[in-house]
């Protein structure tokens, strides 16, 4: 199986294609990464070295790819952090290129906007960006509970206003949706959930609340939800997959008393999570 998969990198630390490629590639995916930005570390220590690449540098690179003549063989498309409005009609493009090239590639899109510790931190445009473009372009979102807010226009703090959000946004054109770091009014002290849908169904898995927000989390978690559904079709498997692995790489952070994922010690919690929740139809 093979992934395209276009976000931000850093050289240090474990966000973008910096927290995605490596779990989808310990999942036997070949990920085809290209990168929107190359920072030194993530923009929530304040402060970074590195640059935002452009729409061209992206469409050259695909361009390159293409005439290895490998497109056809391309499953799937993931993106995340775009950096630019113009990243984003590039990787729109690609989108397009590479469902001409088979009809049958998925596009998984993460709409990173912000979260509810930092609020908005990508450029200007980009939210509007990501509403009013990417998102319908998309086949699979998997937005944060801040980012379902944001990507709606409506504040949910419970799980029918949730269900009312999905629905909206499937009526834009996504088939699945995965909600990350969901907090409603029933979500028991201590808990968080990770919410999916898909033809019709909402299913839930509720596991243990971290003391910590770790950036990358987000992004490791689409990577994995998007590996195991292309893998079994299924919103309900790819949910307990994703939700079992990311718990435990996160659960290993904080025991080892990290602020980047430990993907490389915990890397085992890929493969073989440690621990496991039941999904539940909602
Ligand atoms: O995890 C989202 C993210 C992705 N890419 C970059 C970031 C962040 C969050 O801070 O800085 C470069």
């Amino acid at each position: 199986m093979n992934v395209l998969s276009i976000q931000s990198h850093v050289a240090y630390g474990h966000v973008g294609n910096a927290a995605a490629v490596f779990p989808m590639q310990r999942l036997g995916v070949e990920a085809w990464p290209i990168h929107t930005v190359q920072f030194s570390n993530h923009t929530g220590y304040g402060s970074w070295k590195g640059r935002v690449f452009d729409g061209h540098s992206i469409e050259d690179l695909v361009d390159g790819i293409a005439e290895r003549g490998v497109l056809p063989r391309c499953d799937g498309v993931l993106s995340g952090y775009m950096g630019s409005a113009d990243i984003g009609a590039a990787i729109l493009s690609t989108v397009q290129r590479v469902r001409a090239a088979n009809p049958d590639a998925i596009y998984c899109c993460d709409p990173v906007i912000g979260d509810v510790d930092r609020g908005v931190f990508v450029r200007p445009g980009i939210p509007e960006f990501m509403r009013d473009h990417a998102v319908p372009a998309a086949d699979v979102i998997t937005p944060n509970h801040y980012e379902l807010e944001n990507l709606t226009g409506r504040a949910i703090h419970s799980l029918d206003a949730a269900r009312d959000a999905i629905a909206a946004i499937h009526d834009r054109g996504p088939r699945v949706v995965l909600v990350t770091s969901f907090l409603s009014t029933e979500t028991p002290e201590g808990s968080i959930d990770l919410i999916a849908s898909e033809n019709g169904q909402l299913y839930r898995v509720r596991t243990p609340r971290l003391p910590i927000t770790i950036n990358g989390g987000g992004d490791a978690t689409a990577a994995l939800f998007f590996v195991h559904y292309l893998k079994s079709r299924s919103a309900a498997v790819a949910l307990e997959e994703a939700a079992a692995s990311i718990h435990g790489l996160l659960r290993r952070t904080v025991e080892r008393g990290e602020t980047e994922i430990a993907l490389i010690a915990a890397q085992d919690e890929i493969v073989s999570p440690s621990q496991r929740f039941p999904v539940v139809a909602v």
